[in-house]
């Protein structure tokens, strides 16, 4: 197994070790060139290898001790899957496994023989990089883990991406061409596809404004001109232009902004629809659906597609656009558009900014990003857990350690995996993490208080940050002022160990 491993260029081992996973540690004594990454807790390095993945478009692998490890990496398996990053389970074979894994990993291989290891491994690795990318699993009886494998059997032939036929991409093409007033709305595919640079081209040879949703933020440089900035909700401020284009090339999830309130007849009139493949497509309108690597679609598109010579909508109404959330937050949370635009003052281009909590959906909607892998929401996208923000900017600190890593979180979020604090010690992995305390489950209570008949269930007896982020060795920060927090976060990126900023900020939820 940890030959396959190395073969492909797997250099990290992410998990917890215990019973069922020893045979595959125990291996580790004799493979440098595969280190083990050790957590404190299955969810939190499940979302440390998730990180991993996301900084670096690569397999994260990780494995676990069978039954409550795998419980326990249930919800990072999930959130892999939903979200579309590269993690791969290798673990010891256990029945009571199939039920869990058939709901949470998109991709699952069971080696029955030691013949079966190499060709099955490489095989699950090459669907990962080539399909669409997902959690994954690998299961091994212990029989096959312990006994010798004198032959792990033979490296398949790759198959290579899938690709649609070349009629269908010169269809879409053609479509785009002629199209009045064409939108995109790009999604987490045109990241893990490597495809920033062909959406560039593809839309300003189209002229057409882009949304960027589900995890995407940057994928379209926030600070274009045709950009629309980022958003999830079908009825936000662009969801006219989104009603009134005649194409809409939609990259990703058929469902929210994607598709919004539009009727099914104008969606089988309107949209071209480009996945990783016609797994999400199934039953659901669209002119044109195209399966295959996203990335090389959109170069093949880009270049196929004639350059259009008027703007289908001003700059003007775009720019206003772009301001929507700042105009929103005036009148929702006058009290912190402050502590965004202070935050947003200051923020390094090249950020991995992790976000959680509402302040996370707030981040996403106003700060700029103009590149693809530097803002990321756990809670904002696929499994909507929290508790993603801070073991996922260890993961991708690790990938890219002269990239600065920040955390904002909220006070409720901050807890769901603070033990990871410990992996970023044990690593000498700098973070700096900002905790927004109102002592609340904010979202909970504005949610009850303003929907279901009052605010109940939603008070915190918090722990004294100061002191949780001494104990885990870090600096400890007061930020009274919300406002000032750019100046805070500078002097934090400006140290070389790990920062805690405590800023009280209470939110509102986002319904603009
Ligand atoms: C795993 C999981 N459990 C519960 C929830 C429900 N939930 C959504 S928001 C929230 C409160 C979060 O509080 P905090 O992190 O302090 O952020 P705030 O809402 O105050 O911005 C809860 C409990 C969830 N999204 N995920």
């Amino acid at each position: 197994v940890v030959d396959a491993l190395v073969e492909r260029g797997v250099g990290h081992l992410f998990g917890v070790p215990g019973h069922g996973a020893y045979p595959i540690y125990g291996a580790l004594n004799h493979e440098p060139r595969l280190k083990p990454i050790v957590g404190r807790n299955e969810q939190g390095i499940g979302f440390v290898a998730d990180g991993w993945s996301w900084a670096t478009n690569k397999v994260s692998v990780a494995t676990c001790v069978p039954q409550a490890g795998l419980t326990n990496s249930a919800t990072p398996i999930l959130q892999a899957t939903l979200d579309g990053e590269r993690v791969l389970y290798v673990l010891e074979e256990e029945p009571g496994h199939r039920d869990v894994l058939r709901s949470t990993a998109k991709y699952y291989a069971r080696v029955n023989r030691p013949e079966e290891i190499r060709t099955k491994l490489h095989s699950i690795i090459d669907q990962l990089e080539d399909g669409r990318p997902a959690g994954a699993a690998i299961e091994f009886p212990t029989s096959v883990l312990v006994n010798a494998a004198p032959n792990s059997g033979p490296k398949p032939g790759r198959v290579g991406p899938r690709m649609p036929t070349d009629a269908q991409l010169e269809e879409a093409a053609a479509l785009l061409s002629k199209a009045a007033n064409p939108v995109i709305v790009a999604g987490r595919p045109v990241v893990a596809g490597d495809g920033e640079q062909a959406l560039l081209e593809l839309a300003e040879k189209l002229r057409a404004p882009v949304h960027c949703h589900y995890n995407a933020k940057g994928a379209f440089p926030d600070n274009h001109r045709l950009a629309l900035g980022f958003t999830w909700s079908a009825t936000s401020a662009g969801e006219k232009l989104l009603e009134d284009a005649d194409v809409v090339l939609a990259i990703g999830p058929r469902e929210g902004v994607a598709t919004g309130r539009r009727s099914p007849e104008q969606l089988a009139s309107q949209l071209i629809h480009l996945d990783w493949d016609d797994d999400e497509q199934q039953g659901q309108p669209a002119r044109l659906a195209i399966a295959g690597h996203v990335g090389l679609c959109l170069r093949r598109l880009a270049d196929l597609v004639k350059p259009r010579t008027t703007d289908a909508v001003s700059d003007g109404h775009l720019a206003e656009l772009r301001d929507h959330p700042w105009r929103y937050a005036d009148t929702r949370i006058p009290w912190a558009t402050g502590f965004f635009r202070s935050l947003g003052s200051e923020l390094p281009r090249d950020i991995m900014l992790f976000c959680d909590s509402m302040v996370g959906i707030w981040a996403f909607r106003m700060l700029e990003a103009t590149m693809g892998r530097s803002f990321r929401f756990g809670w904002g996208n696929g499994s909507g857990t929290l508790g993603y923000a801070t073991p996922g900017a260890i993961g991708a600190k690790m990938a890219e350690p002269a990239r600065e890593a920040v955390i904002i979180t909220g006070d409720g979020a901050m807890l769901y995996n603070p033990q990871e604090l410990a992996t970023m010690m044990m690593y000498g992995t700098k973070l700096t993490v900002i905790v927004c305390n109102d002592n609340s489950f904010g979202a909970v209570r504005d949610n009850l208080g303003e929907n279901f008949g009052g605010a109940i269930a939603h008070g915190l007896a918090n722990p004294d940050f100061m002191a949780l982020a001494d104990a885990f060795g870090m600096r400890a920060v007061k930020c009274e002022d919300p406002n000032s927090i750019g100046k805070t976060l500078l002097r934090a990126l400006d140290q070389s160990s790990s920062t805690l900023i405590e800023v009280p900020l209470e939110l509102r939820p986002y319904r603009g």
